[in-house]
C-alpha cells in the first residue's frame, strides 16, 4: 500500500508533486484536513506520533495527581482534585478517539506506550513529594500545558483542533485550582510557604522542560509549522510561558529557582539560564525516578481491563447477531 514513500495516506493517491502542491495550498489557505481527506503519509504519521504521545501524556499525567486524592486536606481540595484528574482522564479519550480517525487503533497505541516505542511528557517522571506539588502542577504543569495546547485549538488537522478547545478550557480550570493552593500556601504559615517554594524549586526546570528540545535540536518542528500542526516552535512556546508565569511567581512572594531570571527590557521579556537537557533526554529515555512505576501501572490497567475489552467485543457481536436475525425474520 505504501510504496517507497510515494503513495499518500490513503493508499491511493501519489504523492506527486501536483498532490504535495495542493495539500500545502489547502494548509495554507488554513482549511481543516478532515479524516476522510487525502493527506501525504508523513502528516499522517506526525499526527498519529503527537496525538497519541498526548493522550498517553494525559492518561499519565493521571497518576501523580491520583497519589493525592486520598490524602487532600479538605473536603473541598478532594472534590476539586477528583475532578481535575477525571478530567485528565476525558482529554485522553478524546485524544485516542482522535488519533483512531487516522487509521491507528488504541490497542496498537497502547502497546507501543508499553514497549517503550512511544513516549508521554518527561514531567510525569517526577514524583508528588508534599502537597504543594499538587498546587505547583496545576499551576505550572496545566499552565505550561494551555500555553502550548491554545496553539493546538489552530492545528491543520480538524479532529486534533476541535478536541483541544474543550481541553483547553478545562485546563484553565485545572491552572487556576493550581494557582488557588500556591495561594493558600503562601499566605498560610511559614512551613507552609516554604513547602510551596520546595515544591517550587523541583518542578520549575521539568516544567520548561515539557516545552521539548531547543528549537536546533527539534527534529519535528520545521515540518510540523510549515503543516500547521505546531503555530510556534519550542523555544518560543517556552519564553511565553516563563514571561507569564514570573510575575505570578512574585505575587505569590515565591523565587524561581534561577539566578539568571531577569527581566531584559530590550527583548520584552525574562532571560533564563541553561536548561539541563542531559536530565531531559535522561527522563525521557526512562532514567527519571518515576519511569518504571508510571509504565508498570498503566501494564497492571491495561491487563485489569483485558476482561472487560473482550466482554463488550462479545456483547457487540451479540447484538449484531441478533440484529441480522431479526431483520432476516
Ligand atoms: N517529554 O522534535 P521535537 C498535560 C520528544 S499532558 C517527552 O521538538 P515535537 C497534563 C518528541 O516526542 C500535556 N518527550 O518534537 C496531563 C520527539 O521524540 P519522537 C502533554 C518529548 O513533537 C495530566 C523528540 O523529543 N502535551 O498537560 O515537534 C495532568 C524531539 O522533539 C518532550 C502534549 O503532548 C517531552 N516534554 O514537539 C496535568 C502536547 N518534548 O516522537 C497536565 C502535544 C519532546 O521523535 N505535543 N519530546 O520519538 C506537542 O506539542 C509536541 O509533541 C511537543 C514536542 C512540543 C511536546
Amino acid at each position: 500500500m505504501y510504496a517507497q514513500g510515494l503513495i499518500g495516506a490513503d493508499g491511493r493517491t501519489d504523492e506527486t508533486p501536483e498532490f504535495l502542491a495542493a495539500f500545502k495550498a489547502r494548509i495554507d489557505a488554513e482549511e481543516k484536513i478532515e479524516p476522510k481527506d487525502a493527506m501525504p503519509e508523513g502528516y499522517r504519521r506526525t499526527l498519529i506520533r503527537q496525538i497519541g504521545q498526548h493522550a498517553h501524556s494525559e492518561i499519565v499525567g493521571m497518576l501523580p495527581e491520583g497519589n493525592w486524592i486520598t490524602r487532600a486536606p479538605s473536603l473541598k481540595r478532594k472534590a476539586a482534585l477528583l475532578a481535575k484528574v477525571q478530567d485528565e482522564g476525558g482529554h485522553g479519550l478524546y485524544l485516542y478517539a482522535a488519533a483512531e480517525t487516522l487509521g491507528v487503533s488504541r490497542e496498537e497505541m497502547t502497546e507501543e506506550l508499553l514497549d517503550g516505542r512511544a513516549k508521554y511528557s518527561s514531567i510525569f517522571n517526577y514524583p508528588t513529594l508534599t502537597w504543594a506539588d499538587i498546587g505547583t502542577i496545576g499551576w505550572l504543569v496545566d499552565g505550561a500545558a494551555i500555553m502550548n495546547q491554545i496553539p493546538l485549538c489552530r492545528c491543520s488537522f480538524g479532529p486534533y483542533a476541535r478536541a483541544m478547545i474543550r481541553v483547553c478550557k478545562e485546563e484553565s480550570f485545572h491552572q487556576r485550582q493550581g494557582y488557588e493552593i500556591m495561594l493558600t500556601l503562601c499566605r498560610g504559615t511559614q512551613a507552609q510557604k516554604d513547602m510551596a517554594q520546595d515544591a517550587l524549586n523541583r518542578w520549575w526546570w521539568p516544567s520548561l522542560m515539557m516545552f521539548g528540545p531547543h528549537d536546533a535540536d527539534s527534529t519535528h518542528s520545521d515540518q510540523s509549522m510549515a503543516w500547521k500542526i505546531k503555530r510556534f516552535s519550542n523555544d518560543e512556546l517556552r519564553q511565553k510561558f516563563i514571561d507569564a508565569t514570573v510575575p505570578q511567581a512574585e505575587f505569590l512572594g515565591l523565587t524561581v529557582p534561577d539566578p539568571e531570571c531577569k527581566w531584559n527590557e530590550a527583548k520584552g521579556g525574562y532571560d533564563h539560564g541553561p536548561i539541563d537537557w542531559d536530565e531531559f533526554w535522561r527522563v525521557v529515555k526512562g532514567g527519571g525516578v518515576m519511569n518504571r512505576e508510571r509504565i508498570a501501572a498503566r501494564k497492571k490497567a491495561w491487563d485489569d481491563g483485558a476482561w472487560v475489552r473482550e466482554a463488550a467485543l462479545v456483547h457487540a457481536e451479540k447484538r449484531k447477531a441478533r440484529k441480522a436475525a431479526m431483520a432476516a425474520e
